[in-house]
């Protein structure tokens, strides 16, 4: 088989990335290991930035977003059993969508199935220093081959692609702790989400639907979800949502359980020959800034602009300077959730000192209009324009 672009991965940066070239009338072909049936209920992000809407709108694939995603316009910082709201649209002119991750990728595979290749195995990659890159895999059983211009690893942090570079650096940061993430079926106890640091830790109140919740807790690295029986889970998430007013938390059957670990990992050089990583095969980040998913799509979306020049004159400037234009928003994208994550959870190693200053921080992002510009201005997401990457 033939195609203009191969891409690996069908998560929402090989999806999205697929969609935008058919847009541009560029073929691809995208790969995947799973099956449609497990990627369309993979219960992961859950925020999608402005420019993240923006691009799937465009993209033609924003119906069901549109009429179904919930656009907030602030969200809520919560310590000291007080409430103190960031009000994006005042602050940034700009606001956020909830809308789950599956259904992004529902709305993806949907538009791009003609040209998704599901449950295939033994990828491997070949003459990626060629004008004719080769990938080789298994489906169903027999052996394919899939000849390309140029390939992208979108296969996710646990994929292959990543190490058909030759001699990638990987900068990280670990933390100590995780995320319990619970789905309940029950009605959202606030119209906007909230960030909680209590002295017990951190706490995350967000949502799916209007009959469905989704909630985190800071957890020790390594937490077992089946230490945390649904009494033990809601207690906890009583304990540290609680406020002076009165918050009332409202409970409901669990739908999902499960433990995210948190950490920092950013990848150079993100590409080799034609080949070019883009989304969690090139960075991770913890997901207090809810940053992972719209990366991915700023990612591809800068990927796009490059594979549209290369094809419409032949120039490969662009794909030549991917690793940096890309790792500049990514680098941004880290910072701001490092900030977030440090400021809202309860590190013990840190100690009285680290703990002071992220009152500090909190206390300075509720009471000072820039600095609660800056906080707006990263969450609801930086420029996405060409002109911007392109700076
Ligand atoms: P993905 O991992 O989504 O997709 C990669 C795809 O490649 C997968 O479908 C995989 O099956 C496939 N693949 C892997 N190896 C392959 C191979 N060898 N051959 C073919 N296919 C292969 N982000 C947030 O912003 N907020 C959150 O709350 C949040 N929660 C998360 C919870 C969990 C448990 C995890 C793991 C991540 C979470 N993230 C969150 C981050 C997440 O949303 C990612 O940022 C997002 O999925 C990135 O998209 P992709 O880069 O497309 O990678
Ligand atoms: C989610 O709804 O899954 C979610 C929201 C905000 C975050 C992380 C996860 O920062």
């Amino acid at each position: 088989m033939r195609t203009q672009v191969a891409i690996v991965g069908a998560g929402p940066a090989g999806l999205t990335l697929s969609q935008l070239l058919h847009r541009q009338g560029i073929e691809s072909v995208v790969l995947e290991a799973r099956d449609r049936d497990y990627l369309e209920h993979r219960v992961r992000a859950g925020v999608l930035e402005h420019g993240t809407v923006e691009t799937l709108c465009e993209a033609g694939v924003g119906d069901r977003l549109a009429g179904q995603g919930m656009r907030h316009g602030g969200t809520e910082l919560r310590f000291d059993r007080r409430r103190h709201r960031i009000d994006f649209e005042e602050l940034t002119g700009r606001g956020i969508t909830v809308y789950g991750q599956q259904e992004v990728v529902k709305d993806l595979i949907a538009a791009r199935l003609a040209d998704v290749r599901f449950e295939v195995a033994d990828v491997e990659l070949r003459d990626l220093d060629t004008d004719r890159p080769r990938i080789r895999y298994r489906q169903h059983g027999e052996q394919h081959e899939l000849t390309a211009d140029l390939v992208v690893g979108a296969d996710g942090f646990h994929g292959v692609c990543r190490g058909y570079l030759p001699s990638p650096t990987a900068t990280e940061r670990g933390y100590d702790y995780a995320w319990l993430g619970i789905l309940a079926e029950a009605p959202p106890s606030s119209a906007e989400l909230i960030y909680a640091r209590h002295d017990r830790g951190f706490a995350l109140h967000s949502m799916r639907s209007p009959t469905v919740t989704r909630m985190y807790l800071q957890v020790p690295a390594g937490t077992d979800p089946a230490d945390w029986p649904d009494d033990r889970v809601w207690a906890e998430l009583h304990t540290r949502l609680a406020t002076d007013d009165g918050f009332a938390l409202a409970e409901g059957p669990l739908l999902d359980k499960g433990v995210t670990e948190m950490r920092s990992v950013v990848i150079s050089p993100l590409q080799h020959g034609r080949l070019f990583l883009a989304g969690d095969a090139a960075h991770i980040v913890p997901p207090t800034g809810a940053k992972g998913l719209n990366l991915a799509v700023a990612d591809v979306r800068l990927l796009s602009y490059a594979i549209g020049e290369f094809y419409a004159t032949g120039g490969q400037d662009s794909l030549a300077r991917y690793t940096e234009d890309a790792l500049r928003r990514v680098w941004l994208a880290t910072h701001f959730s490092w900030w977030m994550t440090t400021m809202l959870h309860v590190d013990p190693a840190a100690g009285e000192f680290g703990h002071r200053l992220a009152r500090a921080q909190l206390d300075y992002a509720t009471s000072s209009t820039a600095m609660a510009t800056a906080l707006a201005e990263n969450y609801t997401g930086l420029p996405y324009d060409r002109d911007w990457f392109y700076r």
